[in-house]
This record gives structure tokens, C-alpha cells and sequence, in this order.
């Protein structure tokens, strides 16, 4: 059976001993006892879970490449997720400084007034200031312009209308990234600019395919420098996954890469995540990087990479429009991470990259916990920025 499963699934039911919706096939090995991932931003590492040789995973077949601990079983459920406000109350807290930025404006705007030409205009300045974009706000105009022009409205009718005009320019985008769990690996390479939390992601979505059952190897591309590894590691051992690493600081990335996917192929491994370095000295060095490793995982395996994840930072505002549009000139970007959503003032600029971009917002970071990334759905989103 063709094992495709969504990314994100519901979680389960709280009832452990129901079967997973999709069997994931069992660890030819013993399962590794689950250990508790307790991540949290300090970066003090984790202990390694104990292994005895008879847990220990199988050796490589690749120097530097250790291979992931057995996943928990599918079904065993993930470490209770910091609920204290649920999950959409940390979206809207997370957005609350975007949503200030509109709804003051929209507020003052709107006491009570006739829709007129003056009033559109300074209602697409508003949608402008708060980074939703020149082509997203010129939509949400023309659209209040046929359905609402010449009418009286107060601030909150505009406020519920601007929340489904969003909504309806995030909708084709909110997209999960699917993962072909036939694959063995399914290979994730994930871009962007340094900052943007590349890393941190990759993080997460290590413990997310753990929670479900998967195995999952990291890679870590960033090979000039030396935290960036340590970080990686870090992460490894806390949420289980297999590492590869460079033998030595600058060593190639796409060779560690080339035998990360070797490795991971023996192993049937579901998922390589494969970190890169998000700064060179200029674009053309970063360019011819990205393209080198992927012309070199390619001989491995020619439909690699499945995924290529594009992280952008949310508080970078108009950046990361621009960012998208550089990186998907270097490579196939196949969907987006966006990130820091807890704090942003900028939230908006996920509807100006729908509109301007149509790829697929696969997930939002609201922090730096390994539970903090969530699937991206488009109508929580755009009433959580409009404060509805
Ligand atoms: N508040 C918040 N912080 C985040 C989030 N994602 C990442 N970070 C933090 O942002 C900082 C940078 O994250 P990294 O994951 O190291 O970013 P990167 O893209 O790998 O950076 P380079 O390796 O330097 O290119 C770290 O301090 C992370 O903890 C998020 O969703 N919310
Ligand atoms: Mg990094």
C-alpha cells in the first residue's frame, strides 16, 4: 500500500490503544523505550538517551552518519503540549501586536462612516502599512468596492469583512506539507536566510514525525560553522533523530548530504530533513550551493528532493516577500515555514506571500519549543489577525 500521509495530522484521540489510521510498518529492531523530549530554548544539551547495545541503532553504513532511535510507536501520545491558552489562544496571543497595528487604524477609521473613495483609499493604506502588500490589499479593496461601496459601516463590520477577504486570499495556500512515506526518505531541504529559524524547524518537525512513528535522520548542511552543527545535535538527541554531520568544519554539503541519503536509503529511514547554511559571502555562492547539493542528491535519488521548504522569518516583514522571491529564482521552493509569529508586528506578510506567491504555507512557528509549529489554516489565521 502506498503509505501517503498528511503532514499534520488531528492529534489523536486520547485513547492510547487505538490503532494509527495508517499503519506505519515496525522497526525491524526493538523499540527504543520512548524517551520523554523535553525540549526548551536553553541550549544546554539534552542527555542522550541510554542506549544498550541491544538498543543501540544499527550501525551505519556511512562514517559520521548515526542513524535515528526506533520511533515511538505510532500512537503513543505526544508529550502534552504547553495548553495553557490552546492552541489558537497562542496563534491570536502570538499575533496580537499585528493585530494592533490593523485594528487601531481600522478602528479610527471606521467610526461609523459611509464607504466613499476616501475611505478605501485609507483603508488600502491601512492593509499596505500593516504588510499585507500592495496586491492583497488592492484584492481586499476592489472587493469591499463592489459588495459594501456607498454603505454606512462601523469598524467591527469591517473588521469581520477584512477577517473573509483574508481568509479567502489564504485559503488555496494553506496546504500541508505531505510526506511520501514511500519513499524512505522523503527529503525535506530546507532554505532560507540565516535567522530565519531553519534550524529550529527542523527541530520540529523531528519531534512531530517521532510523535507519529517515523524515523528521521538530520543533516547538517550548515557545515562552516560549528554551533550550527552542536545545535543540530542537540536537537538529534532530544527528539531521536539520526545526524549526519561533517567530519570536519567546511566540509562539502552536498557530500555529507550524498551520504546522508545513502545511509539513510539502507536504513529506510521515512524522512531526511537536510539543513543548509543560510549565509554565504554573496547570493551567487549561496546559488551554487543549493544547486550543487541537489545535483549531487540527485544521483542518489533522481526525484530528490521531495520537499524544499522555504523558512521566513515573520518580523522580517517586506523581507521575506523578498526573500521568496530570490529563493524560488535558485530553486524549486515547494512550500513555506513561516516563523515567529509569537511577537510579530508584521503577521500580515503572510497574506501579501499568498497573494503574491500562491505556494503553499505549510506551517507556523510560534515559538522556540518543539511543540511550537502548527499547520497553517487559513481562516483561524485571518481572524486571529483581525482580532475576531
Ligand atoms: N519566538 C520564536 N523564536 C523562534 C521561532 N523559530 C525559531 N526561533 C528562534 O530564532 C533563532 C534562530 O533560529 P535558528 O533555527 O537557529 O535559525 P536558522 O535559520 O537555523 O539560523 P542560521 O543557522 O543562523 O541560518 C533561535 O533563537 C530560535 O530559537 C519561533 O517560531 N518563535
Ligand atoms: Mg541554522
Amino acid at each position: 500500500m502506498a503509505l501517503r500521509d498528511l503532514f499534520f495530522r488531528k492529534p489523536p484521540a486520547p485513547v492510547p490503544e487505538a490503532p494509527p489510521a495508517v499503519p506505519i510498518p515496525a522497526p525491524a529492531r526493538a523499540a527504543a523505550p520512548v524517551p520523554s523530549p523535553t525540549p526548551s530554548p536553553a541550549p544546554a544539551p539534552a542527555p542522550a538517551p541510554a542506549q544498550s547495545p541491544a538498543l543501540a541503532p544499527p550501525q551505519s553504513p556511512v562514517p559520521n552518519v548515526t542513524l535515528p532511535q526506533a520511533p515511538a510507536p505510532a500512537g503513543v501520545p505526544a508529550p502534552a503540549p504547553d495548553e495553557t491558552t490552546g492552541w489558537f489562544g497562542r496563534l491570536r496571543q502570538g499575533l496580537s501586536r499585528s493585530t494592533a497595528r490593523l485594528t487601531e487604524s481600522v478602528t479610527s477609521l471606521f467610526q461609523k462612516r459611509r464607504l466613499d473613495d476616501a475611505a478605501l483609499e485609507e483603508l488600502e493604506e491601512t492593509l499596505i502599512a500593516a504588510d499585507l502588500g500592495l496586491p492583497a490589499a488592492q484584492r481586499i479593496v476592489a472587493d469591499f468596492r463592489k459588495t459594501r461601496f456607498g454603505t454606512d459601516v462601523t469598524a467591527d463590520e469591517v473588521k469581520h469583512a477584512l477577517a473573509e477577504s483574508i481568509a479567502a486570499i489564504l485559503a488555496p495556500v494553506a496546504l500541508p506539507m505531505v510526506i511520501d512515506t514511500a519513499r524512505k526518505p522523503h527529503v525535506v531541504l530546507v532554505v532560507g536566510v540565516n535567522g530565519t529559524g531553519k534550524t529550529t524547524t527542523i527541530a520540529k518537525l523531528g519531534q512531530h514525525y517521532r510523535d507519529e512513528g517515523r524515523s528521521c535522520t538530520f543533516v547538517a548542511g550548515d557545515t562552516f560553522r560549528a554551533a550550527a552543527v552542536e545545535q543540530l545535535q542537540v536537537w538529534a538527541e532530544r527528539t531521536g533523530a539520526g545526524l549526519a554531520a561533517p567530519a570536519k568544519p567546511g566540509a562539502d554539503a552536498a557530500g555529507l548530504a550524498f551520504d546522508a541519503l545513502t545511509a539513510a536509503r539502507a536504513a529506510g529511514t521515512d524522512v531526511l530533513l537536510i539543513d543548509t547554511a543560510g549565509r554565504l559571502h554573496n547570493k551567487s555562492a549561496l546559488m551554487e550551493e543549493l544547486k550543487k547539493l541537489i545535483r549531487v542528491i540527485k544521483r542518489v535519488d533522481p526525484t530528490a528532493p521531495h520537499s524544499v521548504l522555504l523558512v521566513l522569518d515573520a518580523t522580517t516583514g517586506q523581507n521575506a516577500v523578498q526573500q521568496t522571491r530570490i529563493f524560488s529564482e535558485m530553486v524549486d521552493v515547494t512550500g513555506l515555514a513561516v516563523t515567529k509569529l509569537d511577537g510579530s508586528a508584521k503577521g500580515g506578510v503572510v497574506v501579501a506571500l499568498a497573494q503574491e506567491f500562491g505556494l503553499p504555507v505549510h506551517m507556523v512557528g510560534v515559538g522556540e519549543k518543539a511543540a511550537d509549529l502548527r499547520p497553517f489554516d487559513a481562516r483561524e489565521f485571518a481572524r486571529g489577525l483581525m482580532g475576531v
